[in-house]
C-alpha cells in the first residue's frame, strides 16, 4: 500500500490502449494511418476542418463504445486519496467513467466542443460539423476542445505546482515524445522526487525504476 506522499501520476495512450483506443505511434497508431500535421495542428484544422471533425467524430465514437479497464478503476480509486494528482495527455473520459475524483487533461477533452470565435465550449455532440453553430455566439466555429501542436496545454500552472511538491512521479502508458509533459519527470527529480515508469515497454526516459507490461496488469498491482 501506498504511504502517504504527494503523488503525481502521468497517463499516456498506453493507458487506454487496450480497451480499443489505441496508441499514436505504435505501429498501428493513430499518426501513422492520418498525417498529425492534417489532423492535429490549427494550420490542419483551417485548411480542412471536415477531415479534423471526421477523425474526431471517429474517435469519440470509438470513446463512447469502450469502457474503462482495470488500470481506469485503480487509478480512480488512488485518485481519491488525499495527495494524488492525475494528469493524462489523453482526451478520453475512461478514467472519469471509472470513478476518478478529479483528471486533470491537459490536451484537452473528446467529449468536450470550443468555439475558436468566442471560447464558449459545451459538452460535444456525437458528431460535429464545421458548421455547427456556436450555441453562444451562433457563428460556425467550432472545434473539438482538444490540445493541438503548437497550441499551449491546459492546466500548466496547476500541474507545475504539483511536479515540484512531488515525493513520486510515475509515467503510465506515454512514449515521451511530446513536450511539455515529456519534460515533466525532469522537473519532478529536480524536485528531489522519486520516478516511476510503468510501460509496455520503457520508453527510455530517466525513471528511478521500470516496471514493464501491461497497463491492465501493471497498474493494478502498483496500486494495491
Ligand atoms: C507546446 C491532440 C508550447 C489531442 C496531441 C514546433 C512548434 C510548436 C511546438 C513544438 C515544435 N516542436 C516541438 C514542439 C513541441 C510539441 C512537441 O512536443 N512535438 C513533438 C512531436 C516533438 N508540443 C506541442 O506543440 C505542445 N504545445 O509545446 O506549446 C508551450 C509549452 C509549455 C508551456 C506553454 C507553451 C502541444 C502538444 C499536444 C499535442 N496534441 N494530441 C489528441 O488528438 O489526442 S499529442 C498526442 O501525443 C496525444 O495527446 C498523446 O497523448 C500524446 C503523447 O503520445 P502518447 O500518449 O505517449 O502515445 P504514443 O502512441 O506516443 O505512445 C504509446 C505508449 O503506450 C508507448 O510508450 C507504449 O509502450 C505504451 N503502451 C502501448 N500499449 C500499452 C502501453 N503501455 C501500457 N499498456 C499497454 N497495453
Amino acid at each position: 500500500m501506498l504511504l502517504r506522499m504527494n503523488i503525481v501520476i502521468l497517463s499516456g495512450a498506453g493507458l487506454s490502449a487496450e480497451q480499443g483506443l489505441g496508441t499514436f505511434r505504435d505501429t498501428d497508431g493513430l499518426w501513422t494511418r492520418y498525417p498529425l500535421e492534417k489532423v492535429a495542428t490549427p494550420e490542419g484544422f483551417a485548411a480542412d476542418p471536415a477531415l479534423v471533425h471526421d477523425f474526431y467524430n471517429a474517435r469519440r465514437a470509438n470513446m463512447r463504445a469502450a469502457a474503462p479497464g482495470p488500470a481506469h478503476e485503480a487509478l480512480a480509486r488512488l485518485s481519491r486519496r488525499e495527495g494524488v494528482t492525475l494528469v493524462t495527455q489523453n482526451v478520453d473520459d475512461l478514467l472519469e467513467r471509472a470513478g476518478a475524483a478529479r483528471v486533470i487533461h491537459m490536451h484537452g477533452e473528446l467529449s468536450r466542443a470550443l468555439c475558436h470565435a468566442c471560447g464558449a465550449r459545451w459538452d460535444a455532440p456525437d458528431v460535429m460539423a464545421p458548421d455547427d453553430p456556436c450555441p453562444a455566439c451562433a457563428r460556425s466555429a467550432t472545434r473539438p476542445d482538444v490540445v493541438w501542436f503548437g497550441e499551449i496545454p491546459y492546466h500548466m500552472e496547476e500541474i507545475e505546482a504539483a511536479l515540484v511538491a512531488a515525493d513520486l512521479f510515475v509515467s503510465i502508458g506515454t512514449s515521451g515524445t511530446v513536450y511539455p509533459a515529456a519534460g515533466f519527470v525532469e522537473l519532478a527529480r529536480m524536485a528531489g522526487a522519486d520516478s516511476l515508469e510503468l510501460n509496455l515497454e520503457a520508453s527510455g526516459g530517466r525513471f528511478d525504476e521500470v516496471r514493464e507490461g501491461p497497463a491492465s496488469r501493471i497498474v493494478p498491482a502498483w496500486v494495491a
